[in-house]
């Protein structure tokens, strides 16, 4: 994604479709459902809005909730644009509730319901996996604003601060999304679980989010990149399997959200890219060529390529995690039922759409060797989906090489071994090196700091996160970016502080 192509304001193909409903943008709650005309619905979500406030105070951006912020907010689903800019107090940021535009005629594109029309109302047979569903994807939202709220104080650039605070408050539109879904169709269970959603915490013993690398910190800058580039592409591709839902109303949220995830890709890809363009030319300028000559490459003030490659690697481990179990009955049951779709589900050419007799290739690891098992396929959507969020990774990390390699600098970024530093799935309780062999306990220790961030590499990115907050400054350790939000020029004051 080029920087360029995020100044867009122009909504992609995804929420393209054959009716559009006017936003009410001047309403209580903005919203393109009609919201007005379900006056308990609409005194359901009134009542949660408070709630939604007091967490958002609570847990969102620390220290800067009475900054002006130049924020983006989504203000319709036409695609000559969907959004407006301007500042904001996060506070009084405009949530509303935004689907993608209903294709008449739409038919659910797979499993056993296979071209029938979509459902407009829940299918009683799922209604709760359905929940459980939108339950899991509800909760990832809050959770990664959790994890991020304390990096206002360190933000490299008010650049980067607006950036941090645009994925907050879209997250925060995402949750939002989800709660609407479960308020307006799942009764009383679904305002319990849209209460839920409020009070379980990042990271916190006794009431955690649902999923794993949604309870990790997110401690630095680095992680920040790291998990946007990562972590949320793990949300385009549930987004984008959600899309593919046969319950219409899922559909269309998960399409329009994913207009919205484009934007935290791409916050992760040029930060990355931009930590690497700082480290090449500084090593550049002071003649350094050995990308492992840490010691006199940190003396600079800018981060190492070899703790970027480790920092890499535990964010992409982490978040393999996150597609469940390679074989999973669960999984099954979501694609069979019309849940959720593959990836692309609708135009994935050259099967049936229902994989009753297909098979799908998994690698296992059996007898401690690993061994690839053709899978119904079925049981393997998850893998399969897991094996194209990889593939989606890679284009990010190839213009990552492109920067070092146009430095002449001798290192590339790659992705380690699929079952690397697994917990969940067919790798999880292995030890395996991230070039894919499989390890005793003493090799992996003996390993293990130099394919994940150990503490001293946690010490040093810790001495970098120093606040940069003039207009138009960056960190040392981060390159400015080719092109302002916005079309703004480098001087622009994103994030007006008192
Ligand atoms: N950690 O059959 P299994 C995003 C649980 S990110 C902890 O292996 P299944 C975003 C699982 O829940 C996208 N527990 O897998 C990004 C199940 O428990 P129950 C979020 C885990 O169910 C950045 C049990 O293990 N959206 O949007 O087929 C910023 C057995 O499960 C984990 C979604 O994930 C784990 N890593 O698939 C902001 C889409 N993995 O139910 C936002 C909706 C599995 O037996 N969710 N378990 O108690 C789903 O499609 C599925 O729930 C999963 C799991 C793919 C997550």
């Amino acid at each position: 994604m080029s920087e360029a192509q995020d100044t867009l304001t122009e909504a992609p193909e995804s929420v393209r479709g054959d009716s559009f409903v006017e936003v009410r943008t001047d309403a209580s709650i903005p919203n393109n459902v009609d919201l007005e005309s379900d006056k308990q619905l609409q005194r359901a979500l009134e009542s949660w809005h408070p709630k939604y406030l007091e967490w958002w105070r609570e847990m969102g951006p620390e220290g800067f909730q009475d900054a002006e912020v130049y924020l983006r907010t989504a203000v319709g689903v036409d695609p000559t644009g969907w959004a407006k800019f301007g500042f904001v107090k996060m506070p009084e940021y405009r949530w509303g509730i935004l689907l993608a535009p209903k294709v008449e005629g739409r038919t659910i594109p797979c499993g056993r319901h296979k071209g029938e029309p979509a459902w407009q109302e829940v299918p009683g047979e799922y209604r709760s996996l359905l929940r459980r569903l939108i339950v899991v994807q509800g909760d990832t939202e809050p959770a990664s604003v959790e994890q991020q709220r304390y990096l206002g104080a360190t933000a490299p650039s008010l650049y980067d601060m607006r950036n941090l605070f645009q994925v907050n408050v879209e997250e925060g539109r995402h949750l939002w999304a989800m709660v609407y879904l479960l308020v307006k169709y799942f009764g009383k269970d679904g305002r319990d679980e849209a209460q839920a959603l409020l009070e379980r915490r990042s990271g916190q013993a006794d009431n955690p989010r649902i999923l794993g690398a949604f309870n990790e910190r997110t401690p630095d800058w680095l992680s920040f990149f790291m998990f946007t580039y990562f972590t949320d592409r793990d949300g385009k591709m549930q987004l984008a399997a959600l899309a593919e839902s046969g319950f219409d109303p899922l559909s269309r949220s998960c399409r329009f959200m994913l207009t919205e995830e484009a934007h935290h890709l791409f916050v992760g890809e040029t930060g990355v890219g931009r930590t690497i363009e700082a480290t090449c030319a500084a090593m550049k300028k002071a003649g350094i060529s050995d990308p492992f000559d840490t010691e006199r490459i940190r003396a600079l003030g800018v981060v190492d390529l070899p703790l970027l490659q480790r920092k890499a690697n535990f964010h992409m481990s982490v978040t393999r995690d996150l597609f469940g179990s390679e074989i999973s009955s669960n999984g099954a049951e979501a694609f069979s039922s019309g849940l959720k779709g593959r990836f692309n589900e609708a135009n994935l050419a050259g099967d049936d759409h229902q994989l009753q007799d297909a098979f799908y290739k998994v690698t296992r690891v059996v007898d401690g060797r690993f061994v690839d098992e053709q899978v119904p396929a079925l049981r393997a959507i998850n893998c399969r989906l897991l094996d194209d969020y990889i593939a989606d990774c890679q284009g990010g990390i190839d213009r990552w090489n492109k920067t070092i390699e146009k430095y002449g600098i001798d290192f590339r970024i790659t992705q380690p071994y699929k079952g690397f530093n697994r917990r969940i799935g067919e790798f999880a309780g292995q030890r395996i090196s991230p070039d894919g062999r499989l390890l005793g306990e003493a090799e992996w220790n003996a390993g293990r700091d130099q394919w994940l961030p150990n503490d001293a590499d946690m010490a040093f990115i810790n001495t970098l996160m120093k606040p940069c907050h003039q207009a138009g400054q960056y960190a040392s350790w981060i390159a400015p970016p080719r092109v302002g939000i916005n079309q703004q020029t480098g001087e622009f004051e994103y994030v007006k502080i008192d």
